[in-house]
């Protein structure tokens, strides 16, 4: 009987402890609103938003209403009214300043010309909260970086907060197929349910527009730019005009791909040909049907004439003969035309010289509304690259940056990388082509060169599993693209730490190791993957897990062994004068960082130079030795951050600890995969021992090469 009872006692214990921290799906992202605990900020947080009202009666105005009624409720356990009208005891005050006297009493016209239609204000005394905008998007804006200082638990005591996007397109792309598989997504299917809409509104699209809108994202490519013409037929076009219907109260506009063929697909002409009179004609009616269905319908994103995709060189006219035409098409409406940089073809000598070879002699030929999006890289999104040539090289014409958020080459849904270091890399790194601090930063902002239309978009991590992206830290980087988008300034750890207090918890005692783990993750995967500038190693097709030695296909510049050329003489690819010669397309200061093979960053080497296997690194180290040592110490940082996640068990519930717990086993799992794969591989080029203080690999070579992963998602 004691011992049913003690039973008893001991099962009721069960059943309630694991209910102390309420299972967690991550769908909520970062916007969980979960109750403040810390009480004397929850104090000082309820005499700023006290008797809430938002003023003004548009469709954004209702969405703010909603947004906030929830937040405030949720934040502070105490469930608020959110009102139209200004009362007496109004603390809180949001609006445009011409709503209401006492907005626009306190707000000064120096501060208001200090931000754009987007930008927001936001001020607060001792129990006064104004916010304030010259747009309601711009309010939207202000409320949720309020919200944000809540939700981090920030001081409200005498802010004076005057934000204004530094970049005004940002926006996601999106490489979602009509029938709903997504091209290197790895988070399931695609959110966009087409088959469905028009007629059915899923709630994730407002989650997807409240999310974006939260931090800062407002445009949207919703197809992938392998495109398929049937997108722009008027069936499809209801579906899109649905999904831009609700989005634009959010701030958002959406763009589509645009298949260069589609003239001959859909529309029964005999050519695509950009200079034929009946194409264009059919381009300028397919954007005016377009924008009578989406009058604020932003344009179209294309890739042409790369990776077989359709384009203007079939009719030996130049891509800036492609874009000028759609651009033209799409003027009336103040539509923009981004069109891609990401071109190779077999004839060039070097796949990294590629697209400065077909753009720089384009530069300045491109119409106004064209921006030309080049990836963050001069190959494709690896673990680490330099940035791309055409960054310095095209002074007439505005660029946009091409980041990749769906990391297809960075361990895709099973690997925890944060990936706001390597965009900040990019972002700072000097081009020189005006001299010393010509940053990227400035040349994708317009400063550099003048321009005022800008851009940076960030392809797609989000797919339809219940968290959004896959895997649970994979949301951070789709958070940093939208972070980073409206201020470029932000440092990565601060990106990270207002990440971590949103999702999981604000306690020190978890926020501080998960933002080291954060920041520490891609160099981390760098060294387990590609230490020293080792480029594009991945299994063919699907790039998941390591294939140095793959040499089957029928491009060169598709094989790794393209590209580190590995021998007994040494490893890596030379891209100087003795070589490709790519370094000639950077500035001079640039080519000097990276010509001389004894001053050369470690991080570059083989992007740069053939060095010797027993060239001195840095360190004074053998080249081989420091392979040795970055792969081993790439598998040490995981096996660091396991244990570092295991501490923090009980801080977060149990299920997202659990998810992590497994990811970051299957991360080791393949680390140590990737570091024997490729030292056994290498090694026999080398002819070097390990050194013994290093793991050595458990399997043969011959293993390591035997492992086929057939069904990996996203190809
Ligand atoms: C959408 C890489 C990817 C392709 C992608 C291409 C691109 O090659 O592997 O899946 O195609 O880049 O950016 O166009």
């Amino acid at each position: 009987m004691v011992i049913l009872i003690m039973r008893k006692k001991l099962l009721i214990i069960l059943l309630i402890l694991p209910a102390l921290v309420k299972a967690e799906n991550g769908y909520d992202l970062w916007l969980r609103y979960k109750k403040i605990s810390n009480n004397s900020l929850l104090d000082q947080y309820k005499k700023q938003i006290t008797s809430p009202v938002v003023l003004g009666s548009s469709q954004t105005i209702t969405i703010i209403k909603t947004e906030l009624t929830q937040a405030f409720s949720g934040l502070t356990g105490i469930s608020y009214k959110i009102s139209s009208a200004l009362e007496k005891s109004s603390a809180f005050i949001a609006g445009t300043v011409s709503t209401s006297t006492v907005i626009s009493s306190i707000i000064t016209k120096e501060e208001l010309g200090r931000i754009d239609n987007e930008g927001f204000i936001i001020k607060t005394r001792p129990g006064k909260t104004i916010i304030t905008a010259k747009t309601d998007i711009g309010v939207m804006y202000g409320i949720f970086h309020f919200l944000r200082l809540m939700q981090t638990q920030q001081s409200l005591v005498d802010l004076n907060i005057i934000s204004t996007p530094k970049i005004k397109v940002r926006i996601l792309n999106h490489w979602d197929n009509l029938n709903r598989t997504v091209e290197r997504g790895y988070a399931g299917f695609s959110i966009w349910d087409w088959h469905k809409l028009p007629d059915l509104i899923d709630k994730r699209y407002v989650d997807y527009a409240r999310a974006n809108a939260s931090i800062g994202i407002n445009s949207t490519v919703l197809t992938n730019v392998n495109a398929n013409a049937v997108v722009l037929t008027e069936p499809y076009l209801e579906k899109v005009k649905a999904l831009a219907d609700l989005f634009r109260p959010y701030g958002i506009k959406v763009y589509l791909t645009a298949r260069f063929s589609a003239p001959i697909e859909i529309g029964k002409l005999k050519t695509a040909d950009p200079v034929n009179d009946t194409v264009q004609l059919w381009w300028k009616q397919k954007v005016k049907e377009v924008y009578e269905m989406i009058p604020d319908f932003g344009g179209f994103l294309v890739k042409a004439n790369s990776e077989g995709q359709p384009g203007p060189q079939d009719y030996k006219r130049t891509h800036a003969d492609g874009a000028n035409m759609l651009a033209d098409a799409v003027a009336p409406f103040n539509g923009i035309i981004m069109w891609r940089a990401f071109v190779y073809s077999s004839a060039s000598n070097d796949r990294f010289k590629q697209a400065y070879e077909e753009f720089k002699p384009l530069d300045g030929k491109f119409r106004k509304n064209v921006l030309v999006q080049v990836k963050n890289g001069p190959i494709d999104f690896q673990p680490r690259e330099p940035f791309s040539p055409l960054f310095g090289a095209m002074a007439q014409t505005p660029l946009m940056m091409e980041f990749q958020l769906t990391q297809e080459y960075l361990g895709q849904g099973t690997h925890l990388v944060f990936e706001a270091p390597l965009f900040k890399e990019v972002l700072h790194a000097d081009t020189y082509s005006k001299g010393k601090g010509s940053t990227v930063t400035k040349v994708i902002d317009g400063s550099l060169n003048d321009f005022s239309l800008n851009g940076i978009a960030g392809v797609s991590n989000i797919g339809n599993d219940i968290n959004w992206c896959g895997h649970p830290f994979a949301q951070a980087n789709w958070y940093a693209l939208g972070r980073l988008c409206w201020d470029y300034n932000l440092s990565s750890e601060q990106i990270a730490d207002e990440w971590i207090k949103q999702t999981f918890t604000n306690d020190p005692l978890f926020v501080q190791p998960v933002k080291k783990i954060m920041l520490q993750s891609r160099e981390a995967l760098v060294n387990y993957m590609t230490p020293l500038g080792l480029t594009h190693i991945m299994y063919n097709g699907h790039h998941y897990g390591p294939m140095p030695w793959g040499n089957t296909l029928n491009r060169p510049d598709w094989n790794p062994v393209y590209y580190h050329k590995a021998d007994a003489a040494g490893v890596g690819f030379d891209r100087t004068a003795k070589g490709t010669n790519a370094l000639a397309q950077y500035a001079i200061e640039v080519q000097n960082e990276f010509n001389d093979i004894n001053k050369c960053p470690d991080e570059y080497l083989l992007w740069f130079h053939h060095a010797a296997w027993d060239h001195k690194m840095h360190s004074g180290r053998t080249l081989w030795d420091e392979l040795c040592y970055r792969y081993n110490s790439g598998v040490d940082s995981v096996r660091a951050f396991i244990k570092q996640w295991y501490s923090l068990k009980k801080y977060i519930d149990e299920d997202r600890f659990k998810q992590i717990d497994q990811l970051l086993n299957i991360q080791l799992k393949d680390a140590i995969w990737w570091r024997n794969a490729c030292l056994l591989y290498f090694q026999t080029f080398s002819n070097m021992p390990i050194p013994p203080q290093y793991e050595k690999p458990g399997r043969t070579l011959e293993y390591y090469q035997n492992i086929r992963i057939l069904y990996a998602p996203g190809n």
